[in-house]
């Protein structure tokens, strides 16, 4: 089922699709040769792209080749939580993470490290404890796993999934979150005294939509942490999407804003249900999400095929059960290749990002101009197609009144520059305004709308363009 987003999505796409084919074949002019794996792809703009692993699964050699092939970071998917490593109290089991490990640096790959606090997946002991025991068990458990791993991991999901689902913004209620609110930032001071060169992230779901609750909450506590000097270094998002939790319009928006606190940000745990050419065009979205951020530093999707996802009904991976690559590996493959936002050259360091360009701007859902006397009309903005570098807008001009004709003024913030129009005829009093007029007669009666459409180059300000109309 398609919601009223996506069908209005599809239209955009027709419409422009034109235009932007035409804008593809300018700017397709690549500043180094394209990418043939994923891996590589990621590469042309200093990003990484990996992969979850199951241990049990390197031994099939059509996974490892792809895994191989393919990803260069990897996160072990269940064999570095709290009940693989430490399955008896203060005895710990690393055979199934080292295991991992050892597979990703012997075929040069860094490794994502997930999880060391966590709600889920305790060992049966944790579960049973609480109070100043379980603070004692969770910070030993952070320093013992931190340390045992230091200097291997790239970054660890020092903690994961805190935070509730809904409206409330509200901490998740655990046995973790019972022993006292500071339980998160005491894990992160742990894991930075146990290995100081690894990056630590905040890892969650359903905090795409900037919008939503668990997504402010999210922000509000990074904040906090930066703001109060606790050691915090990034921000996973899982990316765990179907057609109830869709990718939402505004995901450049989240992690624009998230980046812009001084973190860096990173798609941690990415597969999208579905299949052909919609699932595609979401996997597109979320790459062009973070190349459009420069300190999105990668993307990992959670697992190779389709048959080892955690959901493998919902066939939400890059590669299907045989290991051929579909339609949503070629798009992912394609928006990678398109480039974005450089992001940091050693993406190993952890100073802030200097380079940083993107600082998105909430926006209103819309932006209208009164109807004032006769005639009269209404302009509404609303988002098109985003590209790493360039969105699509579209104006609709709603008649208040029977009128004979209209004008739209369009104001894009600098850098912003409007490379193509269509559906209308375009003057240019400066840079930054175009005024759009009816290609032919512009006659309307009351309550009729027409549109017209735009493409922008961003230049990393993501801001609506402000537009008005007037009429005769
Ligand atoms: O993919 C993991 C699956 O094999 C496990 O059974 C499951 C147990 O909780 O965890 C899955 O991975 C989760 C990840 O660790 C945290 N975010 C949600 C992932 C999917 O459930």
């Amino acid at each position: 089922m398609t919601t009223p987003r996506q069908r209005n999505r599809a239209r955009l796409l027709g419409a422009g699709s034109l235009v932007a084919a035409t804008i593809a074949v300018a700017l397709a002019v690549p500043a180094q040769a394209a990418g043939s794996t994923l891996q590589a792809a990621a590469a042309g703009s200093g990003r990484y792209f990996g992969t979850a692993i199951a241990g049990s699964r390197l031994n099939d050699s059509t996974y490892s080749g792809i895994a191989n092939r393919e990803f260069n970071m990897i996160t072990a998917e269940n064999e570095m939580k709290a009940d693989a490593t430490e399955p008896n109290q203060n005895q710990f089991n690393f055979s199934a993470g080292d295991q991992i490990l050892n597979w990703a640096q012997s075929n040069g790959k860094r490794v994502r490290g997930h999880a060391l606090a966590w709600y889920s997946q305790q060992p049966g002991w944790m579960q049973n404890m609480s109070g100043s025991a379980l603070r004692s068990a969770m910070l030993n458990h952070v320093t013992q796993v931190a340390t045992h791993y230091k200097g291997k991991i790239y970054a660890w999901d020092v903690v994961n999934e805190a935070f509730a689902d809904g409206s409330s913004g509200a901490r998740r209620d655990s046995n973790l979150q019972r022993t006292g609110n500071d339980w998160i930032e005491a894990a992160f001071k742990a894991a930075r005294a146990a290995d100081p060169n690894a990056k630590l992230c905040y890892n969650d779901y359903n905090t795409d939509n900037w919008n939503d609750a668990k997504t402010q909450a999210v922000y509000n506590m990074v904040k906090d942490f930066k703001s109060r000097g606790v050691p915090i270094d990034c921000v996973g998002f899982q990316a765990h999407f179907n057609s109830q939790s869709p990718v939402p319009s505004n995901y450049h928006t989240t992690l624009g804003n998230f980046a812009a606190l001084g973190v860096d940000v990173q798609i941690t745990e990415l597969d999208i249900e579905g299949s052909g050419t919609n699932q595609a065009n979401q996997f597109q979205g979320v790459v062009q999400a973070c190349l459009a951020v420069a300190r999105c530093t990668g993307i990992t999707v959670w697992g190779v095929r389709d048959s080892d996802s955690w959901r493998a009904s919902g066939t939400p991976l890059l590669f299907d059960n045989y290991g051929n690559k579909k339609a949503a590996y070629t798009s992912v493959l394609n928006a990678l290749n398109a480039g974005g936002t450089t992001t940091s050259p050693d993406p190993t360091s952890t100073s802030p990002n200097p380079t940083s360009t993107s600082t998105p701007t909430p926006t209103p859902t819309t932006t209208t101009t009164p109807p004032s006397g006769n005639p009269s009309c209404t302009a509404t903005y609303s988002e098109g197609e985003k590209w790493s570098d360039r969105f699509n807008g579209t104006v609709t001009i709603r008649a208040n009144t029977n009128i004979s004709s209209w004008t739209s003024y369009v104001t894009v913030n600098y850098p912003q520059r409007i490379i193509a129009t269509w559906n209308g005829s375009p003057t240019w009093p400066s840079s930054n305004v175009m005024i759009m007029k009816p290609n032919g007669n512009g006659a309307l009666s009351a309550g009729q709308t027409v549109s017209f459409g735009f493409t922008v180059m961003h230049g990393g300000n993501w801001t609506w363009p402000g537009v008005t109309c007037t009429a005769s």
